[in-house]
Order: structure tokens, then sequence, then C-alpha cells
């Protein structure tokens, strides 16, 4: 196999041939999970290989279409996948839907950045779709292939595709079903969805992307095309902030790595850096970030200096000291990435930190010696930051000191025996009395109650001295044992969690929903990675009990409406009772165990972040103190619920 750029590509450079089932069967490993992040994450996977196209120089336009029948259909206009023979005699498009790790991304020349992560993309998306087809424009035609979990279902005369129409023009369209079989939940989340395919435009100026969601009744239509780039996203992640300096961008290439960095302060306690690699959002952070964050702090010191705002007895700034109002993009594209992590979305190529660090360092001096009253806003917001961080870290040692001995201070922590947390539970529970029945009700062995009275503290409107003032708080950063991460300095450990589930148990009311939302809030900015890595759950207490009169021991339990509806249509009217449950607190030790604890029957909710920007703001925004579009955001999605059953 040759490593030149040929334009008769072809057939020739794809290789490695493995059937779909792994896919199948262990759909995690290719997707990540089979819930809402898995399903979108299908879209980006067929979205991805199109803008690969486009990175490789020959598509610039993109369609996504949500279909009215649940189906995506994404169309570029790039080369077209190729359809000529593969030397195992198969069609090369066929061997690229239907095998794994074909697709020519892994010969680097081609593809000269292709993100590292997605080289199996469009064959794990048919495996776990119920249909695609798959159109290729190319040479004057039209052709055509169509599949089934995977498996083609059209028959090839003389080992040809079907040619279904005649095409001046070249490119692909993907049409995908996921598999219900799969997905628990098969609707798109079209907010997702829109928000990953404007930042794909900024990250490709030249790129247009055409998107419909034609699944409402007056279906949306959306044009993205950014041409300024990161500029752009600087900018619309600071809109409606106040923002102290200008939008700046660094911009260079080193040993094959293209650099682009944007950088705004905005007057606010908040540092919020996005990393990408080839286009991917390297949520986990990495040597990108690492090179970039060590090089700014290195020089904001040494202007601090120069200018007279440090001593020579006054310390450095922390980092996160001279981050502090720092909204920041940095983009690379680098030939051949390397991930890890939990998600694989840290990037660990060594060398990229020093070409950032370098980039950064050459271009921001420049900026600095021609700019230094933005220079100056940002010594001030370090110098906030500083005075803040001294404040706390003496609250926290405080804090830290008197817990080790006064450890749940207040008794209401009911722990359980077991000590192994891969097999502990912790039910955070709404009011007393149902954190009674629970105590009694529990499984002893794994499960832990810790009942909370009254509302949690909002952490997103509370200072952290009030915040780890916080009786609750204290509580819970003490049981679950893996300390927290916020804003300045990081003791959080999730090797040190001490229970594999946490489950919040409240009322299926309002004030438990209000609850619900509290200690997420909570759990989000303090310890986002028990979120990210899967750990919380919200229980589903049900809202009714049917008994049947002649035989109350076949009592159901129905968790919704629905549910009762469902009930009242197959049983005879009378011949039953319905009790409904305003509470927790008003069901027995038995029903709360046989609806709530117990692992064969309840049903708990996964709470999951596809996406922690949008989550971010989106917390700021229901739980910060700027109330406007708080209403508006409620209506729109108080029926999105997912359960996870
Ligand atoms: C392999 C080789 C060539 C193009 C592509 C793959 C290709 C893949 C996808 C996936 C979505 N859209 C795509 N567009 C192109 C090059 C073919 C040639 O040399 O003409």
């Amino acid at each position: 196999m040759g490593k030149s750029i040929r334009d008769d590509y072809g057939a020739k450079n794809i290789t490695v041939l493995e059937g779909l089932e792994p896919v199948r069967k262990r759909p995690g490993m290719y997707i990540g999970d089979v819930g809402l992040k898995g399903l979108n994450h299908l879209v980006y996977e067929i979205l991805d290989n199109s803008v690969d196209e486009h990175l490789a120089g020959y598509c610039n336009n993109i369609e996504v279409y949500l279909e009215k029948d649940g189906s995506c259909t994404v169309i570029d206009d790039g080369r077209g996948i190729p359809v000529d023979l593969h030397k195992s005699g198969i069609p090369a498009l066929r061997v690229v839907l239907t095998t794994l790790h074909a697709g020519g991304k892994f010969d680097n020349e081609t593809y000269k950045t292709a993100g590292g992560l997605h080289g199996v993309g469009s064959s794990v998306v048919n495996a776990l779709s119920s249909h695609m087809t798959a159109e290729v424009s190319r040479d004057g035609n039209v052709y055509r292939d169509t599949y089934e979990r995977g498996k083609p279902t059209l028959k090839l005369v003389k080992n040809k595709l079907p040619i279904v129409g005649k095409s001046k023009k070249t490119g692909t369209k993907i049409n995908f079903s996921p598999d219900p079989e799969i997905f628990a939940h098969t609707k798109f989340k079209a907010d997702w969805i829109k928000s990953r395919l404007h930042e794909t435009c900024y990250l490709n100026p030249n790129l247009h992307i055409h998107f419909e969601n034609r699944t409402l009744t007056t279906p949306e239509i959306i044009d993205y095309h950014e041409p300024e780039g990161l500029v752009s996203f600087i900018k619309e992640l600071n809109h409606g902030k106040h923002t102290v300096t200008k939008e700046i961008m660094l911009k260079g290439t080193l040993d094959k790595t293209e650099v682009e960095v944007a950088i705004q302060f905005i007057d606010a306690f908040e540092e919020n850096i996005l990393g990408f690699c080839n286009n991917i959002y390297t949520q986990e952070g990495g040597t990108h970030l690492v090179g970039f964050k060590t090089k700014f702090t290195q020089l904001l010191n040494s202007y601090a200096r120069q200018l007279g705002s440090l001593k020579e007895k006054d310390e450095n700034f922390t980092g996160p000291d001279t981050r502090n109002g720092m909204t920041a993009i940095v983009a690379v594209k680098y030939p051949d990435p390397l991930f890890e992590g939990q998600t694989k979305t840290k990037l660990a190529s060594q060398d990229v930190a020093k070409t950032v660090s370098t980039i950064v360092g050459e271009q921001l001096t420049h900026y600095f010696d021609r700019n230094v009253e933005d220079v100056k806003a940002m010594i001030s917001q370090a110098e906030k930051s500083a005075k803040i961080r001294k404040a706390e870290e003496k609250a926290k040692t405080n804090l830290l000191s008197k817990s080790k001995f006064s450890f749940d201070s207040n008794g209401k922590l009911a722990n359980c025996i077991s000590k192994n947390p891969e097999e502990c539970e912790i039910f955070i529970v709404e009011g007393d009395s149902a954190g009674g029945s629970a105590k009694t009700s529990r499984n002893r062995n794994t499960q832990a109650i810790l009942p909370l009275r009254g509302k949690i503290l909002n952490v997103e409107k509370a200072s952290m001295d009030k915040v780890l003032a916080n009786a609750e708080i204290k509580t819970m950063i003490n049981t679950f044992g893996c300390g927290f991460s916020e804003g300045y300095g990081n003791d959080f450990d999730i090797s040190k969690l001490r229970y594999d589930k946490i489950i919040l148990m409240t009322d299926a009311d309002v004030d438990g929903s209000h609850i619900d939302t509290l200690l997420l809030t909570f759990l989000y900015r303090f310890m986002p990675d028990l979120i990210n890595e899967g750990h919380v759950y919200v229980s589903m207490p049900p809202l009714f009990a049917a008994i049947p009169k002649n035989k109350p021991e076949d009592k159901e339990y129905l968790y919704d409406e629905k549910a009762l509806n469902d009930y009242r249509k197959k049983h005879k009217e009378g011949s039953y009772e319905v009790k409904r449950f305003k509470g927790l607190g008003e069901m027995d030790p038995k029903e709360l165990w046989e609806t709530t604890l117990n692992p064969d029957n309840r049903v708990l909710k996964r709470v999951e972040i596809e996406d922690a920007r949008v989550a971010s703001k989106v917390t700021e925004m229901l739980m910060g103190s700027e109330v406007s579009d708080r209403r508006e955001f409620i209506y729109e999605h108080a029926n999105e619920a997912v359960l996870d059953l």
C-alpha cells in the first residue's frame, strides 16, 4: 500500500477486515453507552467523516436532517466514498460500511489530520442501525447500497452496486435509523446536535452546514457558517457577559502542528477553557491545554513583575489565579494524535505541549507588548482571585481539620456495613419521615441512607465559604469520601469514593424536583466526575399502586399517569382500588423497599451530561441569579426527561 497522496485513491488503500458482530454485542465499547449520549454519537460519527473530507480539502457543504420517521440523513459534497471493487471482490463502499477499521483513514497521508478517535465511525453506526441507506455520487452516477443491522440487503449483480440515477456532482449521502433493539430511546437530542454543528463550523471557517429538524410540526431550519472562526466562537461563549479585554487570536504552525488559540477575559470568577484536537472536543483536556496554561501563567506573572503589580517579596500568581475570568479555546490540528483517559478524550501526545507553548509564548508576548491595558485587566482579575483564594484556603483548612473529628456530627447518616465501594449505594432522601422508613427497610449491608432536612443550599448563588459552612453539604462531602474540586485547588479523588451509586430520592412533586436540581447543581459544580463517570442516579418512586380487591397480594405499582391508564384499560372498573402516593413519606417501609430501594424492582434514572459546556451554561441559567431565560427553558424542556430502565 503506497503512502503517497493519490487522486485515484480508489479501493486499494482500504484494508483490515473484521465483521460487525462485536459492535452489536458490546455497543458501549464503540460509542460509549446506549443512552442518549451514545445515540447522538451516531450522528457525530457520520458527521465527522464528512468533516474529515472537508479537512482533506474536498467538501465544503454538509447537510444534516433529523427526519420525521426518526432517522437521520447526512449529505456532503466531497469526493464520495469509493465504489470500485476492493480486493475482496466487494465494492469499497460496502467494505467501508460493513467492516470494522475500514475507511482509509489509517493511511495518514490521505487524511492528514483525521481525528484519531473516529476511525471506525460509519460501520459502527451501520451495525447499530435497524436500517441504513448509502448513496454515492461519483463518475456521473448515483450508486446505492442498503443495510439492516449492518448486513447488506441488496444482492449485487456482477459485484456491482446498483446505479439509481445520474449526477454531475460528487458526494455521499447516508441515512440511518438507530436500532431500538440497542437503544432504549431513539429520539435524537436536537439541541446537542445543533450545538455540535455550530461548534464544527466555528472550528472550520470555510465549512457550511445546513440543518433541518423535520420531526417538528414546523421544521426548524438553520444554516451554520462561521467565516470568522474562533473569534466568533469566543464572542458566543462570552455573549451577554461583561468582557474586560479584546478577543485575542493566536495562530501558528510548527512541526506539522497547527495551533489556534482565542482568549478573552470577563469580569467573573470563572474559567472556561475548551480544547480541541482535529475538531474533536477533548473533554478531559490534555497536553495542548497543559502547554497553553503553563505558558500563560508564566507570561502573566512576568508582566505582573515588570509592571510592578507583583513586588519582589510577593509570591507568583497561581495558574488558576491567572485564568480567573478567562474564556479560551485551544484548537490544534495534528497528524497522528494519541488519546487517553476514561472516555479517550484526553490528548496525550507529549510534543504538542511544547509546540503550543512555543507558539503561544511568541505571539502572546507580541500581543502583550502592544496591548498593555488588556494585560492590566488580566492582572487585576488575577489579584482578585489571589485575594479570595487566600481567604478560602483558610476556610477550607478549618473545614477539613474540623471534619476529621466531627464526621457526621448530627448523626443522621445510617451507613452500610460493607466497605466495598463497588457494591455500596447511598440514598440521599428528602425528609426525615421517608428517611426513617428507608433506614428500616434498606439492605443494611450495602445501602446507606442520608436524610436531608429541607432544601439544600443553591451553590450557584452562594459564596464558597457559605457553601463549605453548610451542614448538609459538609455531610455529603465527608460521607462520599472523595473530596471535591471547585475553583481553587482540587482535592477530588474519585478512587476514594465510598459508594458506586449516589441515588437522589425525592418526592415526585415540584419540591422534590427542586431538591433534585439543587443537589445536582452541587454535585455538578463540586464533583463533576461523579456525574461524568455515571455514579449519580435519581430514583423514580411510583405515583400509584393498584390493588385488586379480591387479591390484594397482586398489587401493582404504577410509575406514571400512562401506566395507570394502561392498567385501567386492562382491568374491570371497580375490581381494584387505586392508591395515590403523595410522597415518599406516605409509603410504609415495605412499600418503600419494594418500589424504590430493591434493586430488582426499582426504576433509576442515570444522570448524564452529554456536553459539559451546554450543561454549565444551563446550570448557570437555571440556578444562577439571572431569572429571565429560566421560565422559557423550563417550559421548553419539561417533557424531555429520559428514563434509564
Ligand atoms: C476514502 C477515500 C476517499 C473518500 C472517502 C473515503 C470519503 C469518505 C466519506 C465519508 C463521508 N463522506 C465521505 N467522503 C469521502 C477518496 C476517494 C477518491 O479518491 O475519489
